[in-house]
């Protein structure tokens, strides 16, 4: 029997940082709505969706960002989105800050199924920014000060959603510009990949000419390759438009094993994008072009894990003698 899962991706609009969670918790509890009512099954928010993208603002005492953390979850303000789930019988992912009980700070996302048990959490590894407050940009990129590395790998778990069994990953934002991050997943036959993001629309950075266009390529490019790469679905969802004058880009896909967008968020605010994602549609990459087992090379590969930077080539020497 197909196992087809309706899934959504529900792309949040600015988050000021003057603005309280129960703000964007009751926007998100509103896409919750409207995507019971078009029969999703599964809702993917963006990362950090809580709270305004805080890693742009320094904060010189780093205790002075723990507000911007989640202690518990749920909690009173992040409680209605759990209520929701059951009411509407979702299973929804959700990224935020987590602050933990031995005082770690991850950027984390997990997967909550409609009884509210959290069934699988990632924590980002693939932190980009800086750590340190820079002169140089007009806007900071804090994540290397705010948060740890993950500790959580990249796990892949076999869950209920929609009430199919699916292999279900994350992501978070700029690990979608790593493919190892997405091999990691391929390898445990992720079939269905959700991740979040809040990516500048423009380079903020004087280290280049950057095309405007090329941060959407750039977005759709990654997680295109990475779906196809790994034969697997994905669904991506941004927190858009501007917060406190910085723009983000929105442009929301969800994509299918064979690499097409399915659907596509055309608005920076609030909106709803779904599909219907056939999971036996992995089959075909998987056990063909992707058929890791019979392909795959791992002796050919060892720079990926003995080296973190790349390094000089050697300088070609002709093999003729001196003429
Ligand atoms: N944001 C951005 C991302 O990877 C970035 C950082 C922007 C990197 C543009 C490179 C180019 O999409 C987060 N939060 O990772």
């Amino acid at each position: 029997m197909a196992r087809i899962v309706t899934v959504a991706a529900a792309q949040l609009g600015p988050i000021q940082k003057a603005e309280p969670r129960s703000v964007a918790v009751q926007r998100m509890v509103r896409l919750m709505e409207r995507a019971h009512a078009r029969g999703v099954q599964v809702v993917v928010f963006p990362e950090l969706a809580l709270t305004t993208f805080f890693p742009r603002h320094y904060h010189e005492d780093r205790a002075e960002a723990d507000s911007w953390f989640e202690t518990a979850m749920p909690s009173n303000e992040t409680a209605p989105l759990f209520e929701a789930a059951r009411k509407y019988g979702l299973s929804f992912h959700l990224g935020y800050a987590e602050r933990t009980p031995d005082g770690g700070h991850y950027n984390t996302a997990i997967l909550v199924n409609p009884q509210g048990e959290i069934m699988l959490k990632y924590r980002k590894v693939h932190l980009p920014g800086h750590a340190e407050y820079d002169p140089a940009r007009k806007v900071q990129h804090l994540e290397k000060r705010y948060f740890e590395v993950g500790n959580l790998g990249f796990p892949v778990v076999r869950a209920p959603l929609g009430g199919m069994p699916v292999n279900a990953g994350l992501l978070i934002c700029n690990d979608r510009r790593w493919p190892e991050a997405w091999r990691v997943l391929g390898l445990q036959s992720v079939e269905l990949v959700m991740l979040g993001y809040n990516t500048p629309s423009i380079n903020q950075d004087a280290k280049g000419f950057e095309a405007h266009h090329l941060r959407v390529l750039h977005s759709h490019l990654t997680i295109q390759a990475g779906a196809y790469q790994n034969a697997t679905f994905a669904v991506a969802t941004a927190k858009a438009g501007t917060e406190d004058g910085c723009e983000l880009f929105g442009n929301s896909i969800i994509v299918n094993p064979q690499g097409e967008i399915m659907a596509e968020a055309t608005t920076w605010g609030d909106e709803l994008i779904t599909a219907d994602c056939d999971l036996d549609a992995c089959t075909l990459g998987r056990t063909t072009i992707f058929a890791f087992d019979k392909h795959r090379r791992p002796e050919a590969y060892g720079r990926i894990i003995d080296q973190v930077g790349a390094v000089a080539p050697p300088e070609w020497q002709s093999s003729r003698a001196a003429e």
